[in-house]
Parts: C-alpha cells; structure tokens; sequence
C-alpha cells in the first residue's frame, strides 16, 4: 500500500533531524524535496520549519505507522511541552491508501492536511492526485533535498 508521511522540524538541527528520520523509515519509495515554510499555529515568533513529504510502499497499518511516527519523534529527542510548539521532529501520518481511520489518536487522511500548503506543496510533487491537484505555495520556499 502506498502511504505518505509528513515531516517537519523547526528546532535544533533541523536537516539532521529529518535526514535521520528518513534514513530510519522503512519501505520508502520517494522523498519530496524540502521546503523551509511558514510556522501555522502556535505560539507567535517560533522559528521556521523545514518539512517535507515521504512516500512509503509498506504492509505497516495505520496504528503501526503512527507507533513509528512517535518512536522517530521521541528518538529526535521530541519534548512535548506546549500545543503546537517547537518541535525537534513532527511525524504525521497523512495517507494510508485508500483506508480511513477516525479514532480519538488516529485520524486518517490527517483531518488538516488540505489546509496545510507546507504538506500540500511536498504531497503534489510526490503524487498531484492525492494532492488534490497543484497546490497553492504561500509561506513555503523549497530548501533542498536530503
Ligand atoms: O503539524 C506539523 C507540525 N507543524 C508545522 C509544520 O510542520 N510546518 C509548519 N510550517 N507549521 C507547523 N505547525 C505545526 S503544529
């Protein structure tokens, strides 16, 4: 099955962080480019992210890649210490398939990602359907690649 991850991280290292957690992923079929973006949501003056969007072709369910989102969040040394804070690394599960998911932890597609250009942009270069089509690139500058 073909799934999509977003990742982001707007502390410490930030390349190191998702180069890490790239090359600890399983199954991963492409890798957008990254883009260094606008915070959304948060605390005012936090620093901008760098995100970008992986694909995997993997048996993993969607409860399994939400466990390895949080075991590569946590081993980035991820602090959970303010809502939509600063954070070292983000892994969200955006797509699983066609499959949806609607549990109080897990919701899948990911409930905000077609507000979000910082997933959208990284999502379309990937794979434009499930992007819903082009996306609008407000607040998002590609960065480079891993
Ligand atoms: O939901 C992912 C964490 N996050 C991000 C992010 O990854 N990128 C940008 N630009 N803003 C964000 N706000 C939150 S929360």
């Amino acid at each position: 099955m073909r799934a999509y991850l977003g990742l982001g991280s707007n502390l410490g290292d930030r390349w190191t962080h998702l180069r890490t957690a790239v090359a600890a992923l399983p199954d991963v079929a492409a890798v957008s480019k990254v883009y260094e973006t606008e915070p959304v949501g948060g605390p005012a003056g936090q620093p901008r992210y760098l995100n970008c969007v992986v694909a995997l072709d993997t048996d993993l369910t969607p409860r399994q890649l939400l466990e390895l989102a949080g075991r590569l969040e946590a081993e980035a040394g991820r602090v959970r210490a303010e809502l939509w804070g600063p954070r070292t690394l983000d892994v969200d599960v955006l797509l699983v398939g066609d499959l949806t998911v609607d549990e109080p932890d897990l919701r899948v597609p990911h409930p905000r990602m077609r507000e979000r250009a910082f997933v959208l942009v990284p999502l379309a270069e990937l794979d434009p359907d499930a992007a819903g089509g082009a996306a609008v690139a407000e607040g998002v500058v590609e960065a480079g690649t891993l």
